[in-house]
């Protein structure tokens, strides 16, 4: 068992030497490479010279010297070159080595396939060379790389290339040079044989920028989706925040050995493949979609966290926050602000809540860590953009575009913190944030209770909002309720306050702990709509009447709270089935629940893309942390039991739908098509409720004939829900046809990983040892142990067999690849709400873990604070 350092953020002190330049150069060799760094180094503080700690992991050292001179002293250990500087203002060089062939670790230089490529966020590049891994320590970087022609034709760092040409021995260089000084996560480098798809983008100045994007050869098909992706950020970004790009050159690379989604590096974006590779026979309109958004995420980067970055990394959330907001209004800005709103929301809940929840929680802007490669998160990440979110809420587009230019005004080229961001909004807003930052110190997710009071003789309507707090120390948060009022027809009421209008949606600011508004004017009990789009990530606990959710479900004119009402509906439908199920009584699905679904899956005022979120019966996940006493199974169950029953009372019009939508145009990625699509999916989800051959023929006809893989696929889920010899044949079919093909055939694993039938530990044990499976690629590691542990009535089996699975594989990655084998461990965070039994088997499993010799601090930190 290993113990881990804790890192705090009260520690943190600025560094005491700078490196404003540095030069790099990289040979690659058959059996290593050779990294020889020319360091310029500068004192940064006025007292005493202090010793040089240079950061260095997994690194074969070679010498160490000042520019000229021939030799010095120096101190080495596993982690850290260590000398004491004989002036203020130095050049160190100094020579190792690595071996990137061997590093499984994905961190630092690697290699995936037959390409080197680099990954250095947060803390990678100290396994490449001795430095000052910290984003405090900027620098502008100049790269060599030298390697054999033939087997790297192509090599590739940050910047402008400068020069380039052959050398002895079939041998050949490249250098490149970056004008903006960077910390050291954002640098790159690629070397291998890759193919070269290129377009290129006229920026508002005139300003010509090429777009390069780099594939394996036979990918070249599967470009043309992310280069209209990133004409269209690179458009967004100038058009709404008035940002333009800055090089001349943006490349992106694509590779299949990663551990995240893909890395910002300044004009030489790295990308997972399958983040980055689409065409309509090998991706889903699911995939197209977070395609656009990731490829649009890195490029926002290159304001919102290259051009200003993070002074350490507890301002993660600074830029990661920031980004994804940036992100999700791109996205909803070019398809449905709708269904993008109630996506995000259900994401959010889906993981951050789930987290923010459990023995992994921490704020958005953490107070310590022990490995930073875990707090790469849905709170970080996701939880981080509704902070930015409920900023925007309360101030407004056009004072949150002038608190984005203060921002620049004031820290472009700087490594800075999220109060140096908040700064900037209460500057351009006139506003004061003080109460409002402690979202990014505070962790938990707040519930807010609201009760209301109609006063007929006096015409008005109370609502009360109390904040309940996660934790004893916490203080109340101040957040923006979005709201509105219905009558009984459905129409918005006006929102009176003190005499004042405030038409008919308005955005209230809670600060108290308690608070109450008074609304005046009104002749009848009015139907509350709050908190509409989701205006801040918390809890709202409210008694509402089946007849009002269902009211609202048909009339609320913000489409995420009708989305809302629908899920609440059948959250309380699924909960009275539930306990039904405990009882041993006959589960009788209410009527009114039926009759709201039906008459919204025929409503004429929402679009199919809309029907077919808000037809869907809530989350696994969402049930589940709602129940007092987890168990998914009977979740899953009573989930089933309305689903089956959706089914059966709109059979005849889901078949009709069904085939109205089932046209064969030819594929086309737009929000319509993508809502069509998903509607007639639906629709046969559905019908695959019902034990009906027919129906079984209409998924198989599907998979057959799809012009598509996002039919084609849903097809092949739709009968994963049934035990039949289509479904067995379909799996065997979608087997041999994309086996060799490293992104689809990962569908395939996570299809059956998760499938609500036929899903087991023995099911797993079997697929590990197929050919197309590789433990060491970390996409095959999420689709097949990632999605079983996420199949929560599998993993969570009464026999503990699921936990005893996970474990292993844990243990096995552990050895060469502790951020995949951490993310993995991040499953066990239901072990506080088990009892008995249940709760035995998950401990032992987690004791198997935390026993384990040479345990990374990336697992310990998770499996250790899980058993706390
Ligand atoms: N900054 C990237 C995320 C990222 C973080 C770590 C990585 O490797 C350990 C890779 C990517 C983003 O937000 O897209
Ligand atoms: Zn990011």
């Amino acid at each position: 068992m290993s113990q881990a350092n804790t890192i705090y953020l009260k520690d943190y002190q600025e560094p005491d030497y700078l490196i404003p330049k540095t030069q790099l150069t990289v040979e690659i060799f058959d059996d290593c490479a050779r990294v020889s760094s020319r360091l310029s180094i500068k004192k940064n503080h006025s007292g005493e010279r202090r010793e040089l700690k240079l950061n260095g992991e997994n690194l074969s050292f070679i010498s160490v010297k000042y520019v000229g001179e021939e030799s010095i002293a120096y101190d080495l250990c596993d982690k850290y070159l260590t000398i004491v500087p004989k002036s203020d203002d130095f050049i160190l060089e100094i020579v190792n080595e690595i071996d990137p062939k061997n590093n499984k670790a994905l961190e630092g230089l690697y290699q995936s396939g037959d390409i080197y490529c680099t990954q250095n966020e947060p803390e990678g590049f100290r396994k490449i060379c001795y430095y000052l891994d910290r984003s405090d320590v900027m620098s502008s970087f100049t790269t060599r790389i030298e390697a054999d022609k033939v087997d790297f034709p192509r090599l590739l760092s940050n910047g402008n290339l400068i020069d380039s040409g052959e050398m002895t021995g079939d041998r050949h260089y490249a250098v490149w040079e970056d004008p903006f000084p960077k910390p050291c996560y954002l640098f790159a480098l690629v070397a291998g044989d890759l193919a070269k798809v290129d377009d290129n983008f006229t920026t508002k100045s005139g300003r010509e920028i090429a777009l390069e994007i780099f594939v394996d050869h036979g990918n070249e098909d599967r470009c043309e989706h992310a280069l209209e992706s990133l004409k269209k950020s690179m458009k967004w970004d100038e058009d709404r925040f008035d940002l333009e790009y800055d090089l001349d050159l943006y490349m992106i690379v694509a590779v299949d050995a990663f551990n995240m989604g893909a890395m910002e590096n300044k004009g030489l974006n790295i990308f997972n493949s399958t983040c980055a590779l689409a065409n309509p026979d090998t991706a889903t309109d699911a995939n197209f979609f977070r395609i656009e958004s990731i490829i649009a995420h890195e490029y926002f980067h290159n304001w919102t966290g290259n051009r200003v970055t993070c002074r350490d990394w507890f301002q993660l959330t600074l830029k990661e926050g920031l980004t994804v907001f940036r992100d999700q209004e791109f996205s909803a800005d070019l398809n449905s602000r709708a269904v993008c709103r109630i996506e995000d929301v259900r994401a959010l809940r889906d993981s951050q809540f789930v987290e923010d929840a459990g023995p992994n929680a921490h704020p958005i802007k953490p107070a310590s860590y022990m490995e930073i490669n875990n707090f790469y998160t849905p709170t970080v990440y996701e939880k981080g953009a509704e902070v930015i979110r409920m900023i925007h809420t309360m101030i407004g587009e056009s004072n949150f575009q002038l608190g984005m230019k203060k921002y620049f005004d004031l820290f472009d080229g700087k490594a800075v913190t999220t109060e140096d961001f908040v700064h900037s909004m209460e500057v351009a807003s006139g506003r004061d944030f003080k109460q409002f930052k402690r979202w990014y110190s505070q962790s938990g997710t707040p519930t807010v209770q609201v009760t209301s009071k109609f006063d007929e003789g006096a015409d008005t309507f109370t609502l009360t909002f109390t904040q309940k707090l996660k934790n004893k120390s916490d203080q109340v948060y101040h957040l923006p309720v979005k709201l509105g009022l219905l009558d009984s027809n459905g129409e918005e009421l006006e929102l009176i306050m003190q005499g004042k209008s405030f038409g008919t949606e308005t955005v209230l600011e809670l600060h108290t702990d308690s608070q109450s508004f008074v609304f005046e004017g009104l002749k009848e009990k009015p139907v509350p709509s709050l908190f509409r789009a989701f205006s801040a990530p918390i809890i709202l606990e409210m008694e509402t009447k089946r007849e009002d959710l269902a009211f609202l479900l048909s009339y609320d004119s913000d489409s995420f709270n009708r989305y809302e009402a629908g899920q609440r509906l059948a959250k309380l439908e699924i909960e009275s089935l539930c306990e039904a199920l405990r009882d041993n009584k006959v589960p009788q699905v209410d009527h009114l629940v039926l009759d709201a679904f039906s008459k919204l899956l025929r409503s004429a005022n929402a679009d199919e893309a809309f029907k077919a979120l808000a037809f869907a019966v809530p989350s696994l996940v969402s049930i589940t942390e709602q129940q007092k006493e987890f168990s998914p199974v009977i979740a899953q169950k009573a989930r089933e039991i309305l689903s089956h029953a959706l089914a059966e009372a709109n059979e005849d019009y889901l078949a009709e739908h069904f085939n109205r939508y089932n046209a064969k145009e030819n594929y086309v990625f737009n929000a319509e098509n993508m809502g069509l699509r998903s509607f007639k999916n639906m629709c046969l989800h559905y019908l695959l409720k019902l034990p009906k051959a027919d129906y079984i023929s209409l998924a198989q006809d599907q998979y057959d004939t799809a012009n598509n893989l996002t039919d084609r696929f849903a097809a092949l889920q739709a009968l994963l829900q049934t035990q039949s010899t289509a479904r067995d044949e379909a799996l065997e079919h979608f087997y041999d046809l994309w086996k060799d093909d490293a992104i689809v055939i990962n569908k395939w694993f996570a299809a059956q990983a998760g499938a609500p039938v036929g899903s087991s530990d023995q099911l797993i044990k079997k697929l590990e040892n197929v050919e197309a499976f590789d433990i060491q690629n970390p996409n095959k590691v999420r689709c097949l142990y990632g999605a079983f542990a996420a199949n929560l009535p599998q993993f969570h089996k009464e026999d503990g067999s699921g936990y005893h699975l996970i474990a292993d594989k844990i243990i096995e990655l552990n050895s060469f690849n502790p951020q995949i084998a951490a993310g993995l461990s991040k499953a066990f965070k239901k072990f506080g709400a088990l009892k008995g039994q249940q709760k035995d088997f998950m401990k032992k499993a987690l004791e198997k873990i935390i026993a384990v010799d040479d345990l990374s601090p990336d697992v310990y930190e998770i499996v250790s604070k899980t058993l706390k």
